[in-house]
């Protein structure tokens, strides 16, 4: 809006000049999510203790006693701060954007409705694992049946570290990037078990794709790099600049002792979202690095279930997620909780440098 308003300006103005840089434009975005779930995060911790909105727990794991009763659902506070900062800043005659805030919107329902009979209605398992799974596809196959339309999109995979082999997927794209944003989804979802351990590096992996998607939307930098040219896709990154910033408020009220949980409203949105914004700039086997902590969760889970399964009961873990496995060896939770933080900086670290290696 502010865009659209205040750039024509600049023909009297040249100050207002300044709002044209999807730069400056992502880097106002991150503020402004930023304070508003500062601002708002208070106000909403005590207003989902009034209608009762507390965690609904397990208690057949780590003992998280402590913990009983801390509100959830946060998620609709990092969603409030991300869509009034990106209407607020971003070029709204984007395509990209919008679609971006189609698929975010979508998975924030699923999590949502999730939350809902969980939270609210108290109804102790929420939504069906299938339905879950249902609701995260339909909205995934929506969104690359849109995308595969539009200017700039193949159904070819790039490969870190090649710069020529690019094998076409036909058919099999359509599949494999629901799997990304569906699997993304989840992998946030399931990490999320420990305060800011989800969140943490949920806002590094996003301003690691921000990098990505601004460097596609820019003609030079794109070919200078070797990195696919998309026309008008740079404008995203303001919808990341966002998420980072509305994550960085989040954390400030998630970090140990959390005084909020983001529940499934946050988890199944910002992961879908991450999946979403990595095959928007094409980077769908790249996410495996940048999103490399989510994946080591993920992974744990598959092999102990896996193990578990064909063993007759043995465990690779004492239990998984493996966050679940080093609470019960007696780590304490802040010192896990910051050891996966550097984790997950280091794959963020490794993603980017492969910009140059190719
Ligand atoms: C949801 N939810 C947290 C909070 C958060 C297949 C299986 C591995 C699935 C997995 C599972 O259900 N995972 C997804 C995990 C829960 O957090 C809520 O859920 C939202 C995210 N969806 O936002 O609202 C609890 O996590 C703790 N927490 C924090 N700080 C935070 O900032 O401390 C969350 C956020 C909260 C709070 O205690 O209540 C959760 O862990 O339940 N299932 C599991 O993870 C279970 N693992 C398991 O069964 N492992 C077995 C299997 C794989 C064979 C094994 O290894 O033997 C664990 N879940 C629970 N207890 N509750 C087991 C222990």
């Amino acid at each position: 809006m502010l865009y659209h308003l205040l750039y024509p300006l600049s023909e009297d103005i040249s100050m207002f000049n300044v709002f044209r840089y999807i730069t400056f434009r992502s880097i106002y975005a991150l503020l402004t999510a930023l304070i508003i779930s500062l601002w708002l995060g208070p106000r909403f911790i005590r207003w989902l203790q009034k209608l009762n909105c507390g965690q609904h727990f397990q208690d057949d794991g780590p003992q998280h006693k402590g913990k009983q009763g801390t509100p959830t659902m946060g998620g609709v506070l990092v969603a409030f701060s991300i869509l009034v900062s990106v209407l607020l800043w971003g070029d709204l005659t984007n395509k990209f954007v919008w679609l971006t805030i189609f698929v975010f919107l979508g998975f924030f329902l699923v999590g949502f409705f999730d939350d809902y009979l969980k939270v609210v209605k108290k109804h102790n398992k929420g939504l069906s694992a299938k339905g879950k799974f249902l609701g995260q596809c339909v909205i995934a196959l929506g969104a690359v049946s849109i995308l595969l339309t539009m200017p700039g999109y193949s159904t070819e995979l790039l490969v870190p570290f090649f710069k020529e082999f690019r094998p076409d997927l036909y058919l099999f794209y359509v599949p494999f990037a629901i799997l990304v944003m569906v699997g993304a989804s989840n992998g946030v979802n399931l990490t999320d078990g420990l305060d800011g351990l989800a969140i943490g590096p949920f806002i590094v992996s996003a301003a690691c794709l921000s990098v990505f998607v601004y460097v596609s939307g820019h003609y030079h930098i794109a070919n200078y790099l070797q990195v696919p040219y998309i026309p008008n896709i740079g404008e995203v990154t303001v919808f990341c600049g966002a998420m980072v910033g509305a994550g960085l408020g989040f954390l400030w009220f998630n970090a140990y002792p959390a005084q909020i949980f983001m529940g499934d409203t946050g988890s199944v949105s910002l992961g879908g979202t991450l999946g979403f914004v990595a095959v928007l700039c094409k980077q769908e086997l790249l996410l495996i690095i940048v999103g490399g902590l989510f994946v080591i969760e993920t992974l744990s889970v598959i092999l102990q279930v896996g193990y578990f399964k064909m063993s007759g009961g043995k465990r690779i873990f004492r239990m998984a997620p493996l966050h679940h496995h080093f609470e019960l060896k007696g780590v304490p939770e802040s010192k896990i909780i910051i050891r996966f933080w550097i984790l997950s900086i280091l794959f963020a670290l490794a993603a980017l440098s492969t910009l140059k290696l190719r």
